[in-house]
């Protein structure tokens, strides 16, 4: 690339990020996006599961693609821009990804090792392969780092309003070495409030044996020409502060260092105490922080009495060098703003909307599913039965248990009607047509309407209808043929007076030794009377008699109050007892037919009276050419 070795990251560097890290990778777009970048940092996704495709991101208001490759060969060679790679690879997985990614050195010139737990003997192996090659190593166990108005490695920084906070879509002309990622966060916070701000952070990382230390990017910002002081937070452990400490000495760095060593809490404990990082523990005199803290203020670095004072160290090194003139100040600007996520916002309280949908049945979004408010383990506690769950569910209460009966034993018995009924013909057809399970299933369910099956609502709305009018049965009888209507929930196919459906008879039965009141049922079968008395088929029919009897339930359980009982059967509900309850019979038949290995069925052409006697010649529509 054209940047110089000490500036690896500038306002055009592009990376690749290694692993599905859709989060981490927003984090940098956005961030991108607020230094004012017209290209986002990440150029693509190398993850090797999966194959290849593309996944979305927001840049901005507006969104992007970024393609995932399978191979680092692949996207190097697709993307001749990048020079940085962002390893999010496992601890198990880093060490080959970082070998292969190495291989391609004289591109990538700088890979940032997010994992921790990276075995010893692999972090120095690629320690020394990348120094060989001339590539610089951030990590294995760091956030990585962060170039004010450039580039971001990964979730260094923290979230959006941090980076705003800490100003760091800018450039400042601090540069630091951290260990640990947290208190980079922390020196972010602190360089925004008393300096121009932060050039340049790298948290390298608390292992024993960090791919890059202190000395390699201090020594990187002591040749940028942009970054005019430098910090330096160590701490007790390792020996990486001494090497700063000679670089100073022997005047390889000249700019302003502050430093602190954390740790000095350490002598007070009786015994040697081991920080958060793997490296953090003294074995000797000069690795505790109080020697180092001493040495750095010995060779001439600002080292304040305190960690307490270290802003404020920070901010007098800082002013010196403003009144100097070595620093000029500029003029700030606002951030372009970056559109907080949707989710995010809500959690703060800061948005609302209406929502889409209303549902008032059942919530399974705590720790246990409700159907109307009772709680699954109840259903069960309580053995409500599947008459129970449907109360629960279609009417939102819990019916009387003679009720809840009733309702499975209209389940029970219209589960099926034999084969040769509409619905089970179809999906029966359909099944042997080599249709799924829910097809043959839907194909049956769709033939119920106002002839098979889909008789009940309108049933009940019509001998209601006419038993609040005051009609006598006969008058109702007359009425509708008057009015050329056939009356829902009358006549069958099949069963007739002398050939009685049982299915009715078990029906009436129940109905009239469990419910509190039967009078529709009553009326139905008045009008009944009028009608066998014409034709043996017209009876009450098990549509009928269910919907009438359920007008009954609705109207006299106690249970509704007389407009949700109207509005039950006005939305269709009765229908629904059928529907349900055919379903068990229609997958019967599908499983059934599955079963025997029935094939295609074919309806034999002498069945199918094909007349086309009224078709003289082919009519023409519009002009011929
Ligand atoms: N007539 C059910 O028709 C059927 C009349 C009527 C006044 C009526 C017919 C009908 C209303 C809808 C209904 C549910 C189509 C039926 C079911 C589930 C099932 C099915 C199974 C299962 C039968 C002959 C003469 C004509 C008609 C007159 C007929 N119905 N008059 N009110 N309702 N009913 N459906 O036998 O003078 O000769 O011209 O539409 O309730 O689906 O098992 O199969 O469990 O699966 O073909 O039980 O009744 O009679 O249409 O030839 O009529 O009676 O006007 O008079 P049919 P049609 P006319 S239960």
């Amino acid at each position: 690339g054209s940047r110089p070795a000490y500036r690896p990251f500038d306002a055009s560097t592009r990376s690749f990020v290694y692993g599905l890290q859709p989060r981490a990778i927003q984090g940098m777009l956005d961030f991108d996006y607020s230094c004012g970048r017209k290209t986002p940092s990440v150029a693509a996704m190398i993850y090797p599961f999966g194959g290849h495709h593309i996944q979305k991101f927001y840049w901005g208001t507006k969104e992007t693609l970024l393609p995932v490759y399978t191979s680092i060969d692949e996207a190097v060679a697709k993307h001749p821009d990048v020079d940085v790679v962002v390893n999010f690879a496992s601890s198990r997985s880093v060490y080959s990804s970082t070998i292969d990614i190495l291989k391609f050195s004289s591109q990538i010139r700088s890979i940032a090792i997010i994992a921790e737990g990276v075995p010893e003997r692999h972090a120095r192996e690629l320690l020394w392969r990348a120094q060989d090659l001339g590539v610089l190593v951030i990590g294995p166990a760091t956030v990585g780092g962060i170039k004010p108005g450039c580039f971001r490695i990964g979730n260094s920084g923290g979230m959006m309003d941090n980076i705003i906070a800490s100003k760091l879509y800018r450039a400042g002309c601090v540069g630091y070495v951290s260990k640990s990622g947290g208190m980079s966060n922390e020196l972010n916070n602190i360089l925004s409030l008393v300096t121009n701000g932060t050039y340049e952070g790298i948290a390298i990382g608390g292992d024993r044996y960090p791919g890059s230390t202190f000395i390699d990017h201090l020594l990187r910002y002591e040749a940028d020409p942009q970054c005019k002081m430098l910090v330096l937070l160590g701490e007790v452990g390792g020996v990486e502060e001494y090497r700063v400490i000679e670089a100073v000495k022997s005047g390889r760095i000249t700019k302003p260092i502050v430093a602190w060593a954390i740790g000095t809490c350490a002598k007070m404990f009786a015994t040697d105490v081991q920080f958060g990082h793997a490296g953090s523990m003294a074995d000797s005199e000069m690795e505790t922080a109080d020697a180092k803290n001493k040495a750095m203020r010995a060779a001439g670095f600002v080292v304040p009495e305190t960690f307490e004072e270290l802003p404020t160290a920070i901010q007098q090194t800082y002013q010196n060098l403003v009144k100097k003139g070595v620093v000029v100040e500029k003029a700030e600007s606002d951030p372009p703003v970056i559109p907080m996520d949707y989710k995010w916002a809500q959690e703060l309280g800061l948005i609302r909307k209406p929502a889409a949908f209303i549902s008032t049945i059942s919530d399974e979004r705590g720790q246990e599913l409700l159907y109307a408010g009772m709680r699954i383990s109840d259903v069960f506690k309580e053995d409500i039965g599947l008459g129970g769950v449907v109360s629960l569910l279609w009417f939102k209460r819990r019916l009387p248990s003679w009720a809840t009966k009733f309702i499975e034993m209209v389940l029970m018995l219209t589960a099926d009607h034999g084969p040769a009924v509409s619905g089970a013909m179809n999906t029966i057809v359909a099944s042997r047509a080599g249709k799924d399970l829910i097809s043959s299933l839907a194909s049956g369910l769709l033939t119920i309407g106002s002839r098979f099956g889909g008789a009940l609502d309108e049933a009940a709305s019509m001998f209601s209808q006419a038993r609040d009018t005051g009609l006598t049965p006969r008058e109702f009888v007359d009425n509708s043929r008057k009015a050329n209507k056939l009356i829902s929930g009358i006549g069958h196919k099949i069963k007739s007076v002398n050939n009685p459906d049982l299915r009715v008879e078990l029906v009436k039965e129940y109905v009239r030794k469990n419910f509190p009141s039967h009078s529709l049922l009553d009326y139905a079968l008045a009008v009944e009377k009028v009608t066998t008395a014409k034709k043996d088929t017209l009876i009450l029919n098990v549509d009928g008699c269910i919907a009438v009897c359920f007008v009954d339930l609705l109207r006299d359980s106690g249970a509704f109050t007389a407009e949700e009982a109207d509005e039950y059967i006005k939305i269709g509900t009765l229908n629904g007892l059928f529907v349900l309850g055919r379903s068990i019979g229609f997958i019967g038949h599908h499983l059934d037919q599955k079963r025997l290995r029935a094939p295609l069925y074919r309806h034999p052409a002498d069945d199918i009276f094909i007349n086309m006697a009224d078709v003289s010649q082919p009519r023409v529509l519009g002009r011929m050419q």
